[in-house]
């Protein structure tokens, strides 16, 4: 039967289960670059360009292979912008006696796949991603009966199922996790080995050409461009990574240094969620670097636990919560997002940095995501739709599947606690503590109250109190009202003048 093998953006992968039994004679295989895909949210400049660069190369190597590829590019005179249009396009060009796909990775486009065998009246064959390491129902498995899931036990049993770092029934070392060891502050004159650069060719020169004149008004800074956009060389980014920065990814996992935006992460999540690297050969390289005695145990565990616990975790909890997951607010936080999202301009150093850097790499890492970006929206009060549409749009590792549970369900609490079991709310001395990024501020991390105070440190006690009823009850974050209220009320009242005055004035541009 001559089959359609249509392959989405983040499946670009020789393994994919749609190109498995491929007739390479009969069949053909369609990759399409997409208007709408590329604006439905207005996707950052560097995020398009890797992907079309990555596409159009991925297209290349399966022709190499022999397949036949209809490959469809943005300024294509009959591009009709979506997965849908192409589809029809296709079957009217093709004799097509059947569809068949990969499970795409965003509920929106599964709705819009769910849809073709009645709308184009030929069977739709919908295969499982297997490049997952756990699989949904699996998944659903687990987390029955639970009222609140919990990584550490979910990635438990993807350590045995997996044999990672195991010796028979029992962790390496003996723990589960080294999380403990993984938190050491900046040191000064830390050396950082530059992240992986390629250099562009003609293929990639094209696309950010068409990028900048296509999608001129979109977020980030085009260029430099330096992802990997082939397999082999999101391999070497991954083989620099374990060589050159592994060893020192746990110590200094939580840091953050100014003008270092990459430190010892790996930047491999963009390979990752679009198919180049695949989950298990990544966390299987680092182990080997641990048998190979060239990195220490909390590095390789640490790092191993990202992959195998938090992605598969957010994944499973994605597909097992939508589309309720989207319009959770729990604390019904109602603000708009503000400009220096966009602009960096704001005298908090620490946001202003994460913006410049999120706006010049389309990466910032998770400490940065987490405990600055996500967690000054989270105590301003901000809207989680807005939250999601901008993490959505600023990162080039970012779809919806792993983008939303990490927002709204690690950083804002928007679940109300299935996913993480507490908001990872904080004060200003967290980021000094991890950081450099007070000794340049117009603000004082020291100071608690008044003009001149780090706006996190009031704004904390504000959400705490904001939310107490919602929070109080918290095993975790419940006793943090004991502290609260042992606050005379001038202090209390200046912790809610100063909130007030703080976010009144976030959206003129001079906090
Ligand atoms: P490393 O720190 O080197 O970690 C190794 C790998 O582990 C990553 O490449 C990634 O695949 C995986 N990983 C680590 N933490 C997580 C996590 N919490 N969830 C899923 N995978 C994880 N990750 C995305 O891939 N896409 C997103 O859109 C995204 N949005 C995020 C939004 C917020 C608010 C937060 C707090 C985290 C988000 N993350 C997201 C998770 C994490 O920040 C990134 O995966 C990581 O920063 C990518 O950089 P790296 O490859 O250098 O990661
Ligand atoms: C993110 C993205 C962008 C910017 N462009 C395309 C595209 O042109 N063609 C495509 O197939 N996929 C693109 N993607 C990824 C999709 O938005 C979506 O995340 C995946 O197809 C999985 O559902
Ligand atoms: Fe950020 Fe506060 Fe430190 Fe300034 S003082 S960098 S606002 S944490």
């Amino acid at each position: 039967m001559k089959s359609l093998r249509l392959i989405f953006g983040d499946q670009l992968s020789q393994d994919i289960s749609s190109l498995k039994d491929c007739d390479k004679s009969n069949d053909f295989v369609m990759i399409c670059e997409l208007m709408e895909e590329a604006t439905y949210v207005k996707h950052h400049k560097k995020k398009i360009a890797f992907l079309f660069s990555t596409m159009r190369h991925f297209a290349e190597e399966l022709e190499t292979e022999g397949y036949q590829v209809r490959y469809i590019k943005l300024d294509d005179e009959n591009n009709t912008c979506s997965f849908s249009g192409e589809v029809e396009r296709a079957i009217k060009a093709n004799v097509i006696e059947q569809i068949i796909v990969t499970s795409p990775s965003e509920y929106r486009v599964l709705q819009d796949v769910q849809s073709w065998e009645k709308r184009f009246g030929i069977p739709v064959e919908v295969r499982l991603d297997d490049r997952f390491l756990c699989n949904l129902d699996e998944f659903s498995t687990w987390a029955e009966g639970r009222k609140q899931l919990r990584m550490e036990y979910f990635y438990r049993e993807m350590r045995k199922k997996h044999s990672l770092l195991m010796n028979g029934d029992e962790p390496e070392g003996g723990q589960w996790n080294y999380d403990s060891e993984n938190r050491k502050p900046p040191k000064n004159k830390l050396v950082i080995p530059e992240t992986y650069h390629s250099k562009p060719d003609i293929i990639t020169q094209d696309v950010l050409r068409l990028v900048a004149e296509q999608f001129s008004d979109h977020f980030g800074d085009l260029e430099p461009f330096h992802f990997a956009v082939t397999r082999d060389q999101a391999l070497a980014a991954l083989q620099q990574f374990i060589e050159q920065r592994l060893s020192q990814f746990g110590d200094y996992q939580d840091a953050m240094i100014e003008n270092e935006p990459w430190m010892y992460h790996s930047h491999i999540s963009f390979y990752l969620n679009c198919g180049l690297l695949l989950p298990l050969e990544c966390v299987k390289a680092a182990e080997q670097a641990y048998n190979e005695k060239k990195a220490p145990l909390n590095a390789v565990e640490g790092f191993i636990r990202q992959i195998i616990g938090w992605r598969e975790y957010m994944r499973g909890i994605y597909w097992l919560k939508m589309p309720e997951y989207a319009k959770q607010n729990f604390f019904d936080a109602k603000r708009k997002l503000p400009d220096l999202y966009w602009t960096a301009k704001t005298k908090m150093n620490c946001l202003h940095n994460c913006v410049k850097e999120t706006r010049k790499n389309a990466y910032a890492h998770h400490i940065q995501r987490l405990m600055v970006l996500g967690n000054f929206a989270l105590i301003s009060g901000i809207n989680p739709t807005y939250v999601n549409e901008w993490f959505l749009i600023v990162y080039a590792d970012a779809y919806e599947w792993v983008e939303l549970p990490n927002v709204s369900g690690m950083i804002l609490f928007a679940d109300g606690g299935y996913l993480a079991n507490k908001p990872y709310a904080s004060g200003g001395n967290y980021i000094n503590k991890m950081s450099d990024y007070c000794k340049k501020c117009k603000y004082k991390v020291s100071q608690k109250n008044g003009i001149d105070a780090c706006p996190f440190n009031y704004l904390y006690w504000d959400f705490l109190a904001r939310n107490r009823d919602k929070l109080s009850s918290n095993y975790r974050i419940g006793m943090m009202y004991k502290t609260y209220d042992r606050m005379d009320n001038d202090k209390k009242s200046a912790i809610e003048q100063d909130s007030k005055r703080f976010l009144s004035s976030l959206y003129d541009q001079k906090s």
